[in-house]
């Protein structure tokens, strides 16, 4: 069985339990072919720019995690200047949040080729290796460069915007190339990948070779959608272990005579948090009887705090919060309760379970995981409902979820007041249908596809024979 290298901006311990699902999922793999998790090892040093900085290698069982340090300058360009000030924004399709500046691109460039240059004389000629995410994106050229002729995948955990917002970054072609550079490239959902084939095909004049497979910068490559799932059995355990289920029970007290409506995010502008802010605020104004009667608990929990227009969301949700608490509070009865921290993983399922209505409005996300952690966490004989943004990655899958247009505050407070009023026996045909459609394509069922995927691409185009994995 071929060595699985995963390679990604953070590297995580997959004996920890805090690590989730994706770490779990991965680490099946990992331990089964004695892997290597390469990525940075988030300590950030001062030395000069480009230059070389210590590797780190730890043996986590059969796992070896290796990674290194970055200096300020390459770190502040590439990861806080061109990862997040340019991609995160215009992935989310948010243009008017990009700042272009030319050196953030040239450090992006140069951490890119450093992690190749550290990454090569690991790597065996058999081993597959999988690249994560828009941090990473010419990995797999700068690979290539250095004669690396392993079979590499690429997988966006983010969305893959239209072709006229793509191409407003500068260099995008360029990145557009690095992509085509790996055998496999793995989008989220059927739009970010129907987004992919329309950019080759206009800019680049691809030519389509069928089953997903296309001619392009004189190579092949494979593309195809890969909807990220999550552990459902771990999820599942965690729902029911003790620290859960006590949360669950704390909280049914707490809001015995109340609904609960529950958000958990990261504090992030493509989590619509405002808006949802102004849906629920609209609830209230249309629906006396919610009154009393509705809790909304936002979890936000904190995120990339030295980015400005973290800082904006922060104060526009706080003052959202604010009014409406001022507004509609009552003595005894606080319309929302925010809290801008983190929760322990182990506590969310029991919060989840407690909660009859989850509000996952993000205004554009890959997939957005806590839609499916909600589902697993619900009891099936008395079920929360999903009340779900039409702009996430899950709403391709999860369509048995109260879909909203996030932007819409009157159409969304409509599927809320509805979600709060909806019987039993459609609460529990909804759930049953979305749990069966967690199960089916959960992380590990993502991690088989992808990884036989990217096997069955370069056999393609070498005649190899199919890799069993
Ligand atoms: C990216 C893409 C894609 C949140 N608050 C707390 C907490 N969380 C956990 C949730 C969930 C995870 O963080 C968030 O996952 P999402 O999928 O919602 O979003 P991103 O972090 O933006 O992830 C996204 C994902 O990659 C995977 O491909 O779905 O679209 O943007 O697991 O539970 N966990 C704890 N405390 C919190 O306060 N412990």
């Amino acid at each position: 069985m071929p060595r699985l290298v995963v390679v990604s901006n953070r590297v995580a311990d997959p004996r920890k339990t805090a690590a989730g699902g994706l770490a779990v999922a991965l680490a099946e793999f990992l331990n089964n072919t004695g892997g290597i998790w390469f990525g940075w090892s988030g300590k950030v040093v001062e030395t000069a720019a480009g230059g070389d900085t210590a590797l780190h290698t730890q043996q986590a069982g059969p796992v070896k995690l290796v990674t290194m340090d970055l200096n300020r300058e390459d770190h502040d360009a590439y990861y806080l200047g061109y990862s997040n000030g340019v991609l995160w924004p215009v992935c989310h399709y948010r243009l008017d949040l990009a700042d272009f500046e030319t050196s953030h691109i040239e450090g992006y460039r140069r951490v890119n080729q450093l992690f190749a240059r550290k990454l090569a004389p690991l790597l065996q000629p058999d081993d597959i290796v999988w690249v994560h995410d828009y941090h990473l994106i010419p990995l797999g050229s700068e690979l290539r460069a250095l004669g690396c002729q392993q079979r590499i995948g690429f997988f966006l955990h983010v969305p893959l915007p239209p072709p006229p917002i793509f191409a407003a970054i500068p260099g995008h072609d360029w990145l557009m190339k690095g992509l085509c550079s790996y055998d496999l490239v793995g989008l989220q959902s059927e739009e970010d990948h129907e987004h992919f084939c329309s950019y080759i095909t206009r800019e680049a004049h691809a030519q389509p070779l069928g089953e997903g497979l296309w001619r392009v910068f004189n190579r092949t490559l494979r593309a195809g959608s890969f909807p990220i799932g999550i552990d459902v059995e771990e999820f599942a355990a965690l729902t029911a272990a003790p620290e859960a289920r006590e949360m669950h029970e704390r909280m049914k007290r707490e809001y015995s005579l109340r609904k609960l409506l529950v958000g958990v995010d990261r504090l992030d502008y493509s989590k619509g948090l405002p808006h949802r802010m102004r849906a629920f605020r609209e609830l209230l104004k249309r629906y006396p009887d919610t009154h009393r009667s509705a809790t909304l608990i936002q979890i936000a929990s904190p995120s990339r705090e030295d980015v400005s227009a973290y800082t904006d969301i922060l104060h526009e949700l706080e003052s959202l919060c604010g009014s409406i608490n001022g507004n509609y509070g009552e003595l005894d009865w606080m319309p929302v309760r925010y809290m801008h921290r983190t929760v322990a993983r182990a506590k969310l399922p029991g919060l989840y379970r407690a909660s009859q209505v989850a509000l996952v409005t993000p205004l554009r996300d890959g997939m957005n995981l806590v839609a499916k952690e909600f589902i697993v966490a619900q009891d099936p004989d008395d079920p929360g409902v999903l009340v779900l943004s039409r702009f996430a990655g899950a709403a391709e899958q999860l369509r048995e979820a109260l879909m909203v247009n996030p932007y819409d505050a009157e159409g969304t407070a409509e599927a809320i007041h509805i979600a709060l009023q909806m019987p039993r026996e459609e609460r529990k045909e909804r759930h049953a249908a979305l749990l069966a459609t967690c199960k089916r394509c959960d992380v590990h069922w993502w991690c088989d596809t992808f990884l036989q995927s990217l096997a069955k691409a370069q056999a393609q185009e070498t005649g190899t024979p199919w890799l069993r994995l």
